[in-house]
């Protein structure tokens, strides 16, 4: 007897959500490209976010990106229609003890995977990946970021050190092309000095607090966000509620439920053209029976299927 090859999501090597493999990067023909950030050298608590990308690709296996699979209740639509591919590139190679090498390799990646048309979606690694995917970013035009974190990521230097993972969002503010941000999620004592969030306000930054954002709605929020035909979107893990994201260094009360970050990142999508993400700070080795690894994975799958969505409507 010959049985159809189901091909499950259990089984086989993992990719995100089991999608193709790409990683000679002259052949990707992609909608949206995954790829891996396996760095955390600039971590300053618990390191770790190193297996990172591999986590979230094993989480990811809950994932389904076929029409059959992707009808959302919610939202009585039918999601990752036929013609959409997405591709995972694999990792980016790391040098051990070499930010800059790593760096250098991560801008590598991100520029391939814009010029070949794709939307990068990157799995960290800890946040301070975020600032080469930025440099990478510098001529595709004007855009503004949407971080969703606990922490402002503000943070100059620390002993003349700026590429850390406190860092990004200070270096974003330090790049002409973009145009402001949105900081949400942002909470608890310590999160960042207050001269940081002098700095962060004087730029420019719409910075919320969880507390906030469920006080003047998700709608409000939306509002808020600086008016830009173009966003990337980063998500530190921590600023999901520690219960549901207890994998990443440093876990954090107070943050975000699923359905809420569901709802804003849809938003974004209806709001503006997404030319990016990534999803960092993920380290299962602090993780338990894989629920921070599934929810990195989901969130990462609903965003993608608003962007898909969106250019289904628009024709973009
Ligand atoms: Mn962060």
């Amino acid at each position: 007897m010959t049985v159809k090859k189901l091909n499950l999501p259990f089984t086989g090597i993992r990719s995100f959500g089991r999608t193709p493999i790409v990683t000679n990067l002259d052949e990707l023909d992609a909608d949206i490209a995954v790829y891996g950030m396996p760095f955390d050298l600039g971590t300053q608590y618990r390191a770790g976010a190193r297996f990172g990308p591999n986590g979230i690709r094993e989480g990811s296996c809950l994932c389904q990106f076929s029409p059959h699979t992707s009808y959302d209740h919610d939202d009585d639509t039918t999601y990752f229609g036929p013609q959409w591919k997405v591709v995972d590139c694999g990792d980016v190679d790391m040098l051990h003890g070499d930010v800059d090498a790593c760096f250098t390799n991560i801008r590598q990646m991100v520029r391939k995977i814009v010029s070949r048309g794709a939307i990068p979606f990157g799995l960290g690694g800890d946040h301070a990946v975020t600032i080469p995917v930025l440099q990478a970013l510098d001529n595709i035009g004007p855009f503004a970021i949407v971080q969703l974190d606990a922490h402002l990521d503000f943070v100059n230097d620390v002993a003349g050190q700026k590429n850390g993972q406190g860092s990004p969002m200070r270096r974003a503010s330090e790049m002409g092309y973009i145009q402001g941000m949105a900081q949400l999620g942002i909470r608890g004592t310590g999160s960042s000095s207050v001269s940081d969030f002098a700095d962060a306000k004087a730029y420019g930054s719409v910075i919320l607090s969880v507390e906030q954002i469920r006080s003047i709605g998700i709608a409000e929020t939306l509002r808020r966000i600086p008016a830009s035909a173009n966003y990337y979107i980063t998500i530190d893990i921590d600023g999901m509620d520690a219960s549901v994201a207890p994998g990443t260094g440093t876990p954090s009360p107070g943050g975000f439920y699923y359905p809420e970050v569901r709802k804003i990142l849809k938003g974004i999508a209806e709001k503006g053209n997404i030319i990016g993400c990534d999803l960092v700070e993920v380290a299962p080795a602090y993780d338990h029976s894989e629920i921070t690894t599934q929810l990195a994975a989901m969130i990462l799958r609903d965003l993608m299927a608003f962007i898909l969505k969106r250019k289904e409507r628009t024709g973009a």
